[in-house]
């Protein structure tokens, strides 16, 4: 069979952009010869990115699991505490607990939302309970107000892991500046990337300090040893990309929300396909395309075939795989039906500036060829 793609199409592929831009800052760095350690073009992504989320603080860092994990201990969560976290989620969510020796406990998601269902958070909460940690999944947001109450509620910290959720808002205020903290994440393959990156940004003046010393080893700005540290610095490299992507941001959106309504178009009518829609009346930043189908394994697997590497973002559930699949009474006190039946039904599809019209036409063929009944699809 001949490929519809000659080359491969991605979920994750980088957007770039000015290359001029982003070279002029690298040759600055260079001519400083400061390349790490907080230097001017970090700290100028760190303005940008406070900006962007409305926060007070940002603590740039050098990826979001990093940024989980300091941000975590900032707050105060430590060993054995329980941490309440979705199973739907990057595997980075629950690891960075557990490295950090917390417990996470996994929780069910609502349908609609696939972020925490609070009434389920609620339900999990024990003495050992210490915070939760809500995931706007695919940029959408969690339900914060919702967590927020039951936070307050059981004297709980509450994170946000905004990996996904750069330039998205809630009630239309942008994600970044709710609850202790929030966590994004700029890897190469998140819309807005910078190589390899994340920040903490956060309203909370003594949990920016702290996060801000521990990211560099525990020294705060007076080379004191104040905390125990890790080394989660950015360096110039990254945040020279940062802030030439943030140059960029708004055309990216543009892109990535001309190529979710293609998809939307292309797919309309197909038989058991339904795509995951943005919050209603927010701001979004459509960088995940992703539909739901009981046919999922089938179409992934046909679009291979045709080049096309979809993603089946997140399967399986954290809960169900190691080291929490082994000890799961401790970690997945309940069931999670929702999350169970969700797993095998997403699939995540290319989009971003590398993806036109013409590819979105030709995945979407693919999809309706995969989902036909078989007698069908043979004659196909
Ligand atoms: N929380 C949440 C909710 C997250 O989604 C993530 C990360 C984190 C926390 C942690 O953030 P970081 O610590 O990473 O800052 C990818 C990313 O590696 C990961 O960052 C992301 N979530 C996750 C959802 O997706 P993989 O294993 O699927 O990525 P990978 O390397 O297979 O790349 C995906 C596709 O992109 C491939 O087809 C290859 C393509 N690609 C990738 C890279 C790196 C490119 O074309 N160019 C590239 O430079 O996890």
């Amino acid at each position: 069979m001949q490929p519809l793609f000659a080359e491969h199409l991605h979920v994750g592929r980088p957007n770039v952009g000015d290359r001029g831009r982003f070279l002029d800052r690298i040759n600055g760095a260079l001519d400083r010869l400061w390349l790490a350690n907080n230097g001017p073009l970090v700290q100028e992504f760190e303005a940008r990115v406070a900006a962007v989320a409305q926060a007070r603080y940002c603590v740039p860092v050098a990826n979001a699991t990093v940024g989980l994990q300091i941000a975590a201990k900032a707050a105060g969560i430590g060993p054995g505490d329980e941490v309440i976290v979705p199973s739907f989620t990057s595997p980075a969510t629950p690891h960075a607990m557990e490295w950090i020796g917390a417990v996470p406990i996994f929780a069910d998601v609502d349908t609609e939302t696939v972020t925490l269902d609070p009434h389920h958070v609620e339900r999990l909460i024990t003495p050992r309970t210490k915070a939760i940690i809500g995931v706007h999944v695919f940029g959408r947001p969690c339900h914060i107000d919702e967590l927020s109450a039951l936070a307050d509620q059981h004297g709980l910290i509450l994170l946000f892991d905004a990996a996904q959720a750069l330039g998205c808002t809630y009630h239309g205020r942008p994600i970044g500046g709710f609850g202790d903290a929030e966590i994004f994440s700029f890897h190469a393959t998140k819309y807005l990337n910078s190589f390899e990156g994340g920040a903490i940004v956060t309203n909370d003046p003594d949990l920016a300090e702290a996060a801000r010393a521990m990211r560099n080893l525990g020294l705060d700005e007076h080379r004191e040893q104040t905390y125990l540290g890790i080394n989660g610095r950015m360096t110039e490299a990254s945040a020279a990309m940062g802030l030439t992507s943030l140059e960029s941001m708004q055309d990216f959106i543009d892109v990535n929300r001309r190529n979710a309504m293609l998809y939307q178009d292309g797919l309309a009518g197909v038989p058991g396909v339904t795509l995951r829609r943005q919050a209603p009346g927010e701001r979004a930043n459509h960088q995940y395309v992703v539909i739901e189908t009981d046919a999922r394994d089938a179409v992934h697997d046909l679009l291979l075939e045709h080049n096309v590497l979809s993603r089946k973002y997140f399967y399986p559930g954290c809960h169900d795989i190691e080291p929490y699949r082994s000890k799961r009474a401790r970690h997945t006190p309940l069931p999670l039906p929702r999350t169970e039946a969700l797993c095998d039904r997403v699939l995540s599809l290319p989009t971003g500036t590398s993806i036109g019209p013409a590819e979105i036409a030709g995945i979407c063929d693919i999809i309706r060829t995969a989902c036909l009944p078989l007698r069908q699809r043979l004659a196909a």
